[in-house]
Protein backbone atom coordinates (compact mmCIF):
# COMPACT_ATOMS: atom_id res chain seq x y z
CA UNK A 1 0.00 0.00 0.00
CA UNK A 2 1.07 3.33 -1.24
CA UNK A 3 0.55 5.96 1.84
CA UNK A 4 1.59 8.75 2.10
CA UNK A 5 2.19 11.55 4.74
CA UNK A 6 1.98 14.94 2.92
CA UNK A 7 3.22 17.72 4.54
CA UNK A 8 0.84 21.00 4.54
CA UNK A 9 0.70 24.19 6.32
CA UNK A 10 -2.45 25.57 8.40
CA UNK A 11 -5.33 27.77 6.33
CA UNK A 12 -6.73 30.15 9.28
CA UNK A 13 -10.38 30.40 7.88
CA UNK A 14 -11.47 27.03 8.44
CA UNK A 15 -14.10 27.78 11.43
CA UNK A 16 -17.26 25.66 10.99
CA UNK A 17 -19.95 27.74 11.10
CA UNK A 18 -23.67 27.10 12.20
CA UNK A 19 -23.71 24.12 9.54
CA UNK A 20 -20.18 22.79 8.80
CA UNK A 21 -17.63 24.58 6.95
CA UNK A 22 -19.03 26.73 3.86
CA UNK A 23 -16.60 28.49 1.74
CA UNK A 24 -16.83 29.47 -2.62
CA UNK A 25 -15.46 26.29 -4.44
CA UNK A 26 -12.40 28.16 -5.59
CA UNK A 27 -11.22 28.41 -1.76
CA UNK A 28 -12.25 24.18 -1.57
CA UNK A 29 -10.07 24.43 -4.33
CA UNK A 30 -6.46 25.65 -2.93
CA UNK A 31 -4.06 23.66 -2.51
CA UNK A 32 -4.66 21.01 0.41
CA UNK A 33 -7.24 22.75 1.88
CA UNK A 34 -9.81 20.34 1.90
CA UNK A 35 -7.84 17.63 2.70
CA UNK A 36 -6.31 19.90 5.84
CA UNK A 37 -10.01 20.24 7.12
CA UNK A 38 -10.81 15.97 6.22
CA UNK A 39 -7.35 15.32 8.11
CA UNK A 40 -8.56 17.55 11.16
CA UNK A 41 -11.59 16.09 11.52
CA UNK A 42 -10.03 12.51 11.84
CA UNK A 43 -7.68 14.08 14.40
CA UNK A 44 -10.49 14.98 16.48
CA UNK A 45 -12.25 11.56 16.72
CA UNK A 46 -10.98 9.22 18.86
CA UNK A 47 -10.51 5.16 17.97
CA UNK A 48 -11.61 5.61 14.29
CA UNK A 49 -9.34 3.26 13.21
CA UNK A 50 -11.24 0.27 11.79
CA UNK A 51 -14.65 1.64 12.00
CA UNK A 52 -17.10 2.94 9.30
CA UNK A 53 -17.98 6.22 7.87
CA UNK A 54 -20.95 7.35 5.60
CA UNK A 55 -20.00 9.39 3.03
CA UNK A 56 -22.00 11.04 0.52
CA UNK A 57 -23.10 15.03 -0.76
CA UNK A 58 -25.92 16.78 -2.71
CA UNK A 59 -24.00 16.60 -5.95
CA UNK A 60 -22.91 20.02 -6.39
CA UNK A 61 -20.11 21.12 -8.85
CA UNK A 62 -16.67 19.43 -6.52
CA UNK A 63 -18.40 17.14 -5.10
CA UNK A 64 -16.92 14.17 -7.07
CA UNK A 65 -13.56 15.24 -6.95
CA UNK A 66 -13.78 15.90 -3.40
CA UNK A 67 -15.20 12.61 -2.67
CA UNK A 68 -12.23 10.34 -4.28
CA UNK A 69 -9.99 12.65 -2.01
CA UNK A 70 -11.77 11.71 1.28
CA UNK A 71 -11.97 8.05 0.22
CA UNK A 72 -8.22 7.49 -0.35
CA UNK A 73 -7.70 9.61 2.98
CA UNK A 74 -9.87 7.71 5.09
CA UNK A 75 -8.32 4.68 3.32
CA UNK A 76 -4.56 5.99 4.53
CA UNK A 77 -5.98 6.82 8.17
CA UNK A 78 -7.13 3.24 8.64
CA UNK A 79 -11.08 3.37 8.67
CA UNK A 80 -12.44 -0.04 7.87
CA UNK A 81 -15.43 0.55 5.60
CA UNK A 82 -16.73 3.90 3.91
CA UNK A 83 -20.53 3.46 2.70
CA UNK A 84 -20.68 6.05 -0.14
CA UNK A 85 -23.71 7.25 -2.01
CA UNK A 86 -24.25 6.05 -5.59
CA UNK A 87 -22.73 8.53 -7.87
CA UNK A 88 -21.21 10.10 -4.27
CA UNK A 89 -25.44 11.57 -3.61
CA UNK A 90 -27.13 11.09 -0.39
CA UNK A 91 -29.36 13.76 0.83
CA UNK A 92 -28.35 15.25 4.37
CA UNK A 93 -31.41 13.58 5.84
CA UNK A 94 -30.25 10.06 4.12
CA UNK A 95 -26.66 10.33 5.31
CA UNK A 96 -28.48 10.62 9.02
CA UNK A 97 -30.33 7.72 8.46
CA UNK A 98 -27.34 5.43 7.19
CA UNK A 99 -25.06 6.27 9.99
CA UNK A 100 -27.49 5.42 12.22
CA UNK A 101 -29.00 2.13 11.12
CA UNK A 102 -25.30 0.79 10.39
CA UNK A 103 -23.94 1.79 13.81
CA UNK A 104 -20.88 4.14 11.83
CA UNK A 105 -19.10 6.19 13.61
CA UNK A 106 -19.76 8.85 11.98
CA UNK A 107 -20.36 10.52 8.03
CA UNK A 108 -19.16 13.59 6.22
CA UNK A 109 -21.68 15.27 4.40
CA UNK A 110 -20.55 17.52 1.42
CA UNK A 111 -22.88 20.30 1.06
CA UNK A 112 -23.92 23.90 1.47
CA UNK A 113 -27.18 23.52 1.67
CA UNK A 114 -29.51 26.13 0.15
CA UNK A 115 -26.43 28.57 -1.27
CA UNK A 116 -26.14 28.50 -4.72
CA UNK A 117 -23.25 25.72 -6.70
CA UNK A 118 -21.49 25.92 -9.54
CA UNK A 119 -17.35 26.80 -10.20
CA UNK A 120 -17.92 29.59 -8.65
CA UNK A 121 -20.82 28.70 -6.16
CA UNK A 122 -20.41 27.81 -2.57
CA UNK A 123 -19.58 24.11 -1.38
CA UNK A 124 -19.32 22.74 2.01
CA UNK A 125 -17.67 20.44 4.58
CA UNK A 126 -19.81 18.28 7.48
CA UNK A 127 -19.09 16.37 10.40
CA UNK A 128 -21.83 13.97 11.79
CA UNK A 129 -21.40 11.94 14.63
CA UNK A 130 -22.74 8.39 15.53
CA UNK A 131 -26.21 9.49 16.68
CA UNK A 132 -26.42 10.54 12.90
CA UNK A 133 -26.34 14.87 13.92
CA UNK A 134 -24.10 17.25 13.48
CA UNK A 135 -21.62 17.48 15.58
CA UNK A 136 -21.80 19.19 18.63
CA UNK A 137 -19.77 22.27 19.18
CA UNK A 138 -17.02 20.82 21.48
CA UNK A 139 -16.36 18.55 18.26
CA UNK A 140 -16.21 21.29 15.77
CA UNK A 141 -14.46 23.69 18.16
CA UNK A 142 -11.49 21.29 18.91
CA UNK A 143 -11.53 20.46 14.66
CA UNK A 144 -11.19 24.31 14.13
CA UNK A 145 -8.61 24.35 16.97
CA UNK A 146 -6.63 21.38 14.37
CA UNK A 147 -6.88 23.48 11.68
CA UNK A 148 -4.72 26.29 13.31
CA UNK A 149 -2.06 23.70 13.57
CA UNK A 150 -2.08 21.00 11.20
CA UNK A 151 1.44 20.54 9.22
CA UNK A 152 0.42 16.87 7.55
CA UNK A 153 -1.96 14.81 6.49
CA UNK A 154 -2.37 11.16 4.68
CA UNK A 155 -3.26 10.22 1.45
CA UNK A 156 -3.40 6.69 -0.39
CA UNK A 157 -1.74 6.65 -3.44
CA UNK A 158 -4.47 5.04 -6.31
CA UNK A 159 -6.68 5.10 -8.83
CA UNK A 160 -10.40 6.93 -8.66
CA UNK A 161 -13.33 5.01 -7.91
CA UNK A 162 -15.56 4.12 -9.68
CA UNK A 163 -18.82 5.73 -7.73
CA UNK A 164 -21.62 5.17 -10.02
CA UNK A 165 -21.67 1.44 -9.67
CA UNK A 166 -23.02 -0.12 -6.91
CA UNK A 167 -21.42 -2.83 -4.96
CA UNK A 168 -17.93 -3.28 -2.22
CA UNK A 169 -14.32 -3.07 -3.59
CA UNK A 170 -11.20 -2.46 -2.04
CA UNK A 171 -9.54 1.08 -1.56
CA UNK A 172 -5.70 -0.13 -0.15
CA UNK A 173 -6.82 -2.06 3.50
CA UNK A 174 -10.28 -0.57 3.29
CA UNK A 175 -13.81 -1.33 1.89
CA UNK A 176 -15.55 0.89 0.23
CA UNK A 177 -19.51 -0.06 -0.30
CA UNK A 178 -21.30 2.23 -2.74
CA UNK A 179 -24.96 2.13 -1.96
CA UNK A 180 -28.35 2.89 -3.48
CA UNK A 181 -28.41 6.41 -2.25
CA UNK A 182 -32.70 6.23 -1.98
CA UNK A 183 -33.48 2.49 -0.87
CA UNK A 184 -32.80 2.90 2.73
CA UNK A 185 -34.52 6.32 3.32
CA UNK A 186 -37.70 5.12 1.54
CA UNK A 187 -38.02 2.51 3.31
CA UNK A 188 -37.79 4.59 6.66
CA UNK A 189 -40.37 6.72 5.19
CA UNK A 190 -42.87 3.79 4.51
CA UNK A 191 -42.21 2.55 8.18
CA UNK A 192 -43.39 6.25 9.64
CA UNK A 193 -46.46 6.95 6.92
CA UNK A 194 -49.44 5.55 6.23
CA UNK A 195 -48.49 5.47 2.22
CA UNK A 196 -51.59 3.52 1.38
CA UNK A 197 -53.92 6.31 2.67
CA UNK A 198 -51.98 9.20 0.67
CA UNK A 199 -51.87 6.67 -2.33
CA UNK A 200 -55.38 6.43 -2.23
CA UNK A 201 -55.98 10.20 -1.12
CA UNK A 202 -54.18 10.81 -4.35
CA UNK A 203 -55.82 8.46 -6.63
CA UNK A 204 -58.60 9.79 -5.88
CA UNK A 205 -58.19 13.55 -6.96
CA UNK A 206 -55.69 15.44 -4.90
CA UNK A 207 -53.09 17.58 -6.68
CA UNK A 208 -49.59 17.89 -5.75
CA UNK A 209 -46.47 19.65 -6.86
CA UNK A 210 -42.99 18.98 -5.70
CA UNK A 211 -39.82 21.26 -6.79
CA UNK A 212 -36.47 19.74 -6.32
CA UNK A 213 -34.84 22.68 -7.55
CA UNK A 214 -32.62 20.73 -9.77
CA UNK A 215 -30.85 19.61 -6.35
CA UNK A 216 -30.55 16.04 -4.30
CA UNK A 217 -34.04 15.34 -3.63
CA UNK A 218 -35.37 14.52 -7.86
CA UNK A 219 -34.35 10.80 -7.05
CA UNK A 220 -35.74 10.71 -3.74
CA UNK A 221 -39.00 12.67 -4.53
CA UNK A 222 -39.64 10.81 -8.16
CA UNK A 223 -38.95 7.32 -6.26
CA UNK A 224 -41.48 8.24 -3.35
CA UNK A 225 -44.38 10.68 -5.11
CA UNK A 226 -44.13 8.76 -8.40
CA UNK A 227 -43.44 5.66 -7.88
CA UNK A 228 -44.43 4.66 -4.62
CA UNK A 229 -47.37 6.76 -4.29
CA UNK A 230 -48.71 6.98 -8.13
CA UNK A 231 -48.91 10.96 -8.74
CA UNK A 232 -48.91 11.38 -11.96
CA UNK A 233 -45.23 11.69 -13.93
CA UNK A 234 -44.48 15.48 -13.73
CA UNK A 235 -45.62 16.07 -10.36
CA UNK A 236 -41.74 16.26 -9.27
CA UNK A 237 -40.26 19.67 -11.22
CA UNK A 238 -36.37 20.29 -11.67
CA UNK A 239 -36.37 16.80 -10.57
CA UNK A 240 -32.55 16.11 -12.19
CA UNK A 241 -29.74 16.83 -9.77
CA UNK A 242 -27.29 19.38 -11.31
CA UNK A 243 -24.03 20.54 -10.39
CA UNK A 244 -25.01 24.44 -10.16
CA UNK A 245 -28.74 23.34 -9.81
CA UNK A 246 -29.91 24.65 -13.04
CA UNK A 247 -28.10 28.38 -12.28
CA UNK A 248 -30.80 28.60 -9.41
CA UNK A 249 -30.75 29.17 -5.39
CA UNK A 250 -32.01 25.84 -4.31
CA UNK A 251 -34.01 27.36 -1.13
CA UNK A 252 -36.83 26.50 -0.66
CA UNK A 253 -38.93 29.99 0.12
CA UNK A 254 -41.00 32.25 -1.55
CA UNK A 255 -38.41 34.08 -3.32
CA UNK A 256 -36.41 31.32 -4.84
CA UNK A 257 -38.68 29.05 -5.05
CA UNK A 258 -40.72 31.61 -7.29
CA UNK A 259 -41.80 28.60 -9.69
CA UNK A 260 -43.29 27.04 -7.36
CA UNK A 261 -44.75 29.66 -5.59
CA UNK A 262 -46.46 31.05 -9.40
CA UNK A 263 -48.09 27.35 -9.65
CA UNK A 264 -49.25 27.43 -6.16
CA UNK A 265 -50.79 30.93 -6.66
CA UNK A 266 -51.71 30.85 -9.99
CA UNK A 267 -55.21 30.30 -12.18
CA UNK A 268 -55.90 26.80 -11.74
CA UNK A 269 -53.26 25.79 -8.38
CA UNK A 270 -52.88 21.86 -7.57
CA UNK A 271 -54.27 21.02 -3.52
CA UNK A 272 -50.91 20.96 -1.85
CA UNK A 273 -47.11 21.96 -3.23
CA UNK A 274 -43.33 22.04 -1.76
CA UNK A 275 -39.91 22.17 -2.62
CA UNK A 276 -36.93 21.05 -0.79
CA UNK A 277 -33.33 22.45 -0.88
CA UNK A 278 -29.67 21.48 -1.74
CA UNK A 279 -29.60 18.96 0.15
CA UNK A 280 -32.84 17.81 1.15
CA UNK A 281 -33.25 18.86 4.63
CA UNK A 282 -35.09 22.37 4.51
CA UNK A 283 -38.86 21.99 3.38
CA UNK A 284 -41.60 24.95 2.25
CA UNK A 285 -45.09 23.81 2.04
CA UNK A 286 -48.08 25.35 0.11
CA UNK A 287 -51.00 24.77 0.29
CA UNK A 288 -53.66 26.10 -2.74
CA UNK A 289 -53.04 30.35 -2.72
CA UNK A 290 -51.70 29.52 0.75
CA UNK A 291 -48.43 30.04 2.54
CA UNK A 292 -47.52 27.77 5.40
CA UNK A 293 -44.51 29.59 7.67
CA UNK A 294 -42.13 27.27 8.53
CA UNK A 295 -42.86 27.79 12.40
CA UNK A 296 -46.71 27.25 12.09
CA UNK A 297 -45.88 24.00 9.66
CA UNK A 298 -43.92 22.83 13.00
CA UNK A 299 -46.61 23.65 15.50
CA UNK A 300 -49.90 22.13 13.00
CA UNK A 301 -47.30 18.83 12.69
CA UNK A 302 -46.85 18.43 16.40
CA UNK A 303 -50.70 19.31 16.83
CA UNK A 304 -52.06 16.23 14.32
CA UNK A 305 -48.98 13.77 14.94
CA UNK A 306 -51.27 11.18 16.59
CA UNK A 307 -52.95 11.25 13.00
CA UNK A 308 -49.50 9.64 11.78
CA UNK A 309 -48.78 6.42 12.42
CA UNK A 310 -45.16 6.76 13.50
CA UNK A 311 -46.49 8.89 15.84
CA UNK A 312 -49.90 7.39 16.58
CA UNK A 313 -48.81 7.20 20.85
CA UNK A 314 -47.67 10.85 21.12
CA UNK A 315 -44.80 12.97 21.23
CA UNK A 316 -42.63 13.46 23.94
CA UNK A 317 -41.75 17.22 23.66
CA UNK A 318 -40.97 19.77 21.01
CA UNK A 319 -37.77 21.44 20.40
CA UNK A 320 -37.56 24.80 18.54
CA UNK A 321 -34.86 27.04 17.42
CA UNK A 322 -35.20 30.46 19.00
CA UNK A 323 -35.91 32.31 16.43
CA UNK A 324 -38.08 30.43 15.54
CA UNK A 325 -42.26 31.46 16.62
CA UNK A 326 -43.72 30.49 19.96
CA UNK A 327 -46.32 28.80 18.08
CA UNK A 328 -45.01 25.22 18.76
CA UNK A 329 -44.69 26.03 22.34
CA UNK A 330 -49.23 26.66 22.55
CA UNK A 331 -49.58 23.05 21.03
CA UNK A 332 -46.93 21.93 23.97
CA UNK A 333 -49.01 23.50 26.64
CA UNK A 334 -51.85 21.99 25.57
CA UNK A 335 -50.75 18.68 24.68
CA UNK A 336 -48.60 19.27 28.24
CA UNK A 337 -45.43 18.12 27.12
CA UNK A 338 -42.42 20.16 27.21
CA UNK A 339 -40.86 22.63 24.83
CA UNK A 340 -37.26 23.82 24.59
CA UNK A 341 -35.81 26.96 22.84
CA UNK A 342 -32.35 26.17 21.68
CA UNK A 343 -29.87 28.58 19.53
CA UNK A 344 -29.98 28.29 16.26
CA UNK A 345 -28.37 25.17 14.47
CA UNK A 346 -29.78 21.46 13.65
CA UNK A 347 -26.93 20.30 16.29
CA UNK A 348 -28.54 21.54 19.36
CA UNK A 349 -31.30 19.51 19.14
CA UNK A 350 -29.53 16.23 18.90
CA UNK A 351 -29.31 15.78 22.50
CA UNK A 352 -32.95 16.46 23.13
CA UNK A 353 -33.62 13.66 20.42
CA UNK A 354 -31.24 11.27 21.99
CA UNK A 355 -32.35 11.60 25.52
CA UNK A 356 -36.11 11.16 24.50
CA UNK A 357 -37.02 14.74 26.28
CA UNK A 358 -38.15 15.96 21.98
CA UNK A 359 -40.07 14.14 19.34
CA UNK A 360 -40.80 16.79 17.22
CA UNK A 361 -38.17 19.63 16.09
CA UNK A 362 -38.10 22.70 13.91
CA UNK A 363 -36.87 26.33 12.70
CA UNK A 364 -37.71 29.08 11.05
CA UNK A 365 -35.34 28.56 8.05
CA UNK A 366 -37.65 25.88 6.18
CA UNK A 367 -36.55 23.13 8.92
CA UNK A 368 -38.51 20.16 10.38
CA UNK A 369 -37.86 17.16 11.67
CA UNK A 370 -38.64 14.29 14.25
CA UNK A 371 -36.22 11.70 16.23
CA UNK A 372 -36.36 9.03 13.14
CA UNK A 373 -33.05 10.86 12.19
CA UNK A 374 -31.19 13.59 13.95
CA UNK A 375 -31.12 15.86 11.18
CA UNK A 376 -34.18 18.21 9.64
CA UNK A 377 -35.56 16.66 7.04
CA UNK A 378 -37.34 17.99 3.89
CA UNK A 379 -39.40 15.00 2.47
CA UNK A 380 -40.53 13.64 5.64
CA UNK A 381 -42.43 16.96 6.51
CA UNK A 382 -43.94 16.77 3.23
CA UNK A 383 -44.82 12.89 3.61
CA UNK A 384 -46.05 14.57 7.28
CA UNK A 385 -48.35 16.78 5.57
CA UNK A 386 -49.83 14.86 2.90
CA UNK A 387 -50.50 11.83 5.88
CA UNK A 388 -52.31 14.39 7.70
CA UNK A 389 -54.15 15.89 4.92
CA UNK A 390 -55.30 12.69 3.15
CA UNK A 391 -56.92 11.76 6.97
CA UNK A 392 -58.40 15.49 7.72
CA UNK A 393 -59.29 15.82 3.64
CA UNK A 394 -59.29 19.36 4.35
CA UNK A 395 -57.92 21.81 2.13
CA UNK A 396 -53.92 23.66 3.85
CA UNK A 397 -55.91 26.73 4.22
CA UNK A 398 -58.29 25.55 6.23
CA UNK A 399 -56.21 22.97 8.77
CA UNK A 400 -53.67 26.14 9.39
CA UNK A 401 -56.75 28.76 9.74
CA UNK A 402 -58.47 26.35 12.02
CA UNK A 403 -54.88 25.93 13.98
CA UNK A 404 -55.28 29.51 14.52
CA UNK A 405 -58.80 29.62 16.17
CA UNK A 406 -57.77 26.84 18.46
CA UNK A 407 -54.36 28.18 20.11
CA UNK A 408 -54.32 31.98 18.34
CA UNK A 409 -51.72 33.27 15.54
CA UNK A 410 -48.43 34.07 16.11
CA UNK A 411 -48.36 37.02 12.79
CA UNK A 412 -43.97 36.19 11.75
CA UNK A 413 -41.83 37.33 9.09
CA UNK A 414 -38.03 36.92 8.98
CA UNK A 415 -36.06 40.38 7.34
CA UNK A 416 -32.45 39.03 5.41
CA UNK A 417 -30.30 41.56 4.32
CA UNK A 418 -27.23 39.81 2.75
CA UNK A 419 -24.20 40.54 2.16
CA UNK A 420 -24.04 43.38 4.12
CA UNK A 421 -20.23 44.83 5.13
CA UNK A 422 -18.96 42.32 7.99
CA UNK A 423 -17.92 45.28 10.19
CA UNK A 424 -20.79 47.24 9.66
CA UNK A 425 -22.92 44.59 10.77
CA UNK A 426 -21.00 43.64 13.68
CA UNK A 427 -20.86 47.17 14.97
CA UNK A 428 -24.78 46.77 14.42
CA UNK A 429 -24.78 43.87 16.33
CA UNK A 430 -21.99 45.49 18.97
CA UNK A 431 -24.09 48.17 19.37
CA UNK A 432 -27.44 45.44 20.05
CA UNK A 433 -25.27 44.14 22.37
CA UNK A 434 -24.43 47.02 24.41
CA UNK A 435 -28.21 48.29 24.86
CA UNK A 436 -29.84 45.28 25.96
CA UNK A 437 -29.05 45.34 29.61
CA UNK A 438 -30.99 48.82 29.73
CA UNK A 439 -33.94 48.29 27.38
CA UNK A 440 -36.38 46.97 30.22
CA UNK A 441 -39.45 49.14 30.73
CA UNK A 442 -38.63 50.98 27.58
CA UNK A 443 -41.67 51.97 25.44
CA UNK A 444 -41.47 51.79 21.54
CA UNK A 445 -45.11 53.20 20.11
CA UNK A 446 -47.22 50.86 21.63
CA UNK A 447 -45.20 48.47 22.68
CA UNK A 448 -43.36 48.25 26.20
CA UNK A 449 -39.96 46.04 27.00
CA UNK A 450 -40.62 42.84 28.95
CA UNK A 451 -36.71 41.35 28.54
CA UNK A 452 -33.91 42.28 25.99
CA UNK A 453 -30.98 39.54 25.59
CA UNK A 454 -28.23 37.89 24.44
CA UNK A 455 -29.30 34.65 24.75
CA UNK A 456 -27.45 31.92 26.08
CA UNK A 457 -28.41 28.26 26.16
CA UNK A 458 -27.55 25.77 28.44
CA UNK A 459 -28.30 22.48 27.13
CA UNK A 460 -30.54 20.21 29.64
CA UNK A 461 -28.25 16.92 29.35
CA UNK A 462 -25.00 18.02 28.83
CA UNK A 463 -24.94 21.23 30.30
CA UNK A 464 -22.76 22.49 27.68
CA UNK A 465 -23.50 26.91 27.82
CA UNK A 466 -23.70 28.37 24.40
CA UNK A 467 -23.82 32.39 24.34
CA UNK A 468 -24.04 34.89 21.91
CA UNK A 469 -26.87 33.73 20.03
CA UNK A 470 -28.85 36.60 19.23
CA UNK A 471 -30.40 39.37 20.55
CA UNK A 472 -34.13 39.36 21.79
CA UNK A 473 -36.02 41.75 22.36
CA UNK A 474 -39.68 40.84 24.38
CA UNK A 475 -42.42 43.05 24.47
CA UNK A 476 -45.14 42.91 27.05
CA UNK A 477 -48.23 41.38 24.98
CA UNK A 478 -45.64 38.19 23.65
CA UNK A 479 -44.49 40.23 20.76
CA UNK A 480 -40.45 39.71 19.62
CA UNK A 481 -37.79 40.99 17.59
CA UNK A 482 -34.59 39.24 17.14
CA UNK A 483 -31.24 39.95 15.71
CA UNK A 484 -29.03 37.96 14.49
CA UNK A 485 -25.47 36.87 12.19
CA UNK A 486 -26.29 34.10 9.95
CA UNK A 487 -23.69 31.54 10.41
CA UNK A 488 -23.92 30.05 6.59
CA UNK A 489 -23.01 32.55 4.29
CA UNK A 490 -19.80 33.21 2.81
CA UNK A 491 -19.87 36.92 1.64
CA UNK A 492 -19.69 39.26 3.92
CA UNK A 493 -22.57 39.53 6.75
CA UNK A 494 -25.93 38.71 6.53
CA UNK A 495 -28.21 40.07 9.07
CA UNK A 496 -31.05 38.51 10.10
CA UNK A 497 -34.41 40.12 11.79
CA UNK A 498 -36.93 37.80 13.05
CA UNK A 499 -40.23 39.79 13.83
CA UNK A 500 -43.39 38.08 15.79
CA UNK A 501 -46.70 39.35 17.02
CA UNK A 502 -49.29 37.10 18.54
CA UNK A 503 -52.83 37.64 17.82
CA UNK A 504 -55.61 35.55 19.95
CA UNK A 505 -58.36 37.02 18.36
CA UNK A 506 -59.83 35.22 15.49
CA UNK A 507 -61.14 38.17 13.69
CA UNK A 508 -58.15 39.91 13.57
CA UNK A 509 -56.04 36.73 11.68
CA UNK A 510 -56.67 37.83 7.95
CA UNK A 511 -54.39 40.68 8.11
CA UNK A 512 -51.38 40.51 5.79
CA UNK A 513 -48.69 39.42 7.27
CA UNK A 514 -46.04 42.54 6.85
CA UNK A 515 -48.83 44.74 7.64
CA UNK A 516 -49.66 43.01 10.76
CA UNK A 517 -45.78 43.44 11.78
CA UNK A 518 -45.65 46.81 10.27
CA UNK A 519 -44.99 48.75 13.55
CA UNK A 520 -42.84 45.49 14.89
CA UNK A 521 -40.77 46.46 11.77
CA UNK A 522 -40.11 50.10 12.55
CA UNK A 523 -39.14 49.58 16.01
CA UNK A 524 -36.59 46.94 15.07
CA UNK A 525 -35.28 49.57 12.76
CA UNK A 526 -34.89 52.42 15.40
CA UNK A 527 -33.58 50.03 17.97
CA UNK A 528 -30.74 48.54 15.12
CA UNK A 529 -30.72 51.52 13.51
CA UNK A 530 -31.01 48.79 10.36
CA UNK A 531 -30.95 51.48 7.62
CA UNK A 532 -28.17 53.86 8.94
CA UNK A 533 -25.74 50.98 9.74
CA UNK A 534 -26.60 48.50 6.72
CA UNK A 535 -27.12 51.29 4.49
CA UNK A 536 -29.78 49.51 3.13
CA UNK A 537 -33.30 50.06 2.32
CA UNK A 538 -34.69 47.38 2.49
CA UNK A 539 -34.43 43.72 3.21
CA UNK A 540 -32.80 41.28 0.07
CA UNK A 541 -35.10 38.68 1.41
CA UNK A 542 -38.52 38.58 3.23
CA UNK A 543 -39.94 34.90 3.66
C1 LIG B 1 -28.42 25.49 8.73
C2 LIG B 1 -28.64 24.92 10.09
C3 LIG B 1 -29.96 25.38 10.64
C4 LIG B 1 -30.05 26.89 10.62
C5 LIG B 1 -29.79 27.38 9.21
C6 LIG B 1 -29.69 28.89 9.14
O1 LIG B 1 -29.34 24.96 7.84
O2 LIG B 1 -28.61 23.53 10.08
O3 LIG B 1 -30.08 24.89 11.93
O4 LIG B 1 -31.30 27.31 11.04
O5 LIG B 1 -28.56 26.89 8.75
O6 LIG B 1 -28.61 29.30 9.90
P1 LIG B 1 -28.10 30.77 9.84
O7 LIG B 1 -29.27 31.61 10.28
O8 LIG B 1 -26.94 30.82 10.80
O9 LIG B 1 -27.73 31.11 8.41
P2 LIG B 1 -28.89 24.40 6.43
O10 LIG B 1 -30.14 23.96 5.78
O11 LIG B 1 -28.22 25.56 5.78
O12 LIG B 1 -27.94 23.29 6.76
Amino acid sequence: MNIHTVATQPYLDQKPGTSGLRKQVPTFQQRNYLENFVQSIFDSLDGYEGTTLVLGGDGRYYNREAIQIILKMAAANGFGKVLVGQGGILSTPAASNLIRQNQALGGIILSASHNPGGPEGDFGVKYNIDNGGPAPEKITNAIYKRTQTIDAYQMLEALDLNLDQLGTVALGEMTVEVVDSVAAYADLMQSLFDFDAIREYIASGFSLAVDSMHAVTGPYASKIFEGLLGAPAGTVKNGVPLENFGGGHPDPNLVYAHDLVEILFGDTPPDFGAASDGDGDRNMILGSNFFVTPSDSLAVLAANATLVPGYKDGIAGVARSMPTSAAVDRVAAKLNINSYETPTGWKFFGNLLDAGKATLCGEESFGTGSNHVREKDGLWAVLFWLNILAVRKQSVADIVKEHWATYGRNYYSRHDYEGVDSDRANTLMGNLRDKVGTMKGKTFGSYTVDYADDFSYTDPVDNSVSQKQGIRIGFTDGSRVVFRLSGTGTQGATLRVYLESYEADTAKHGIETQEALGELIQIADEIAQIKTLTGRDQPTVIT
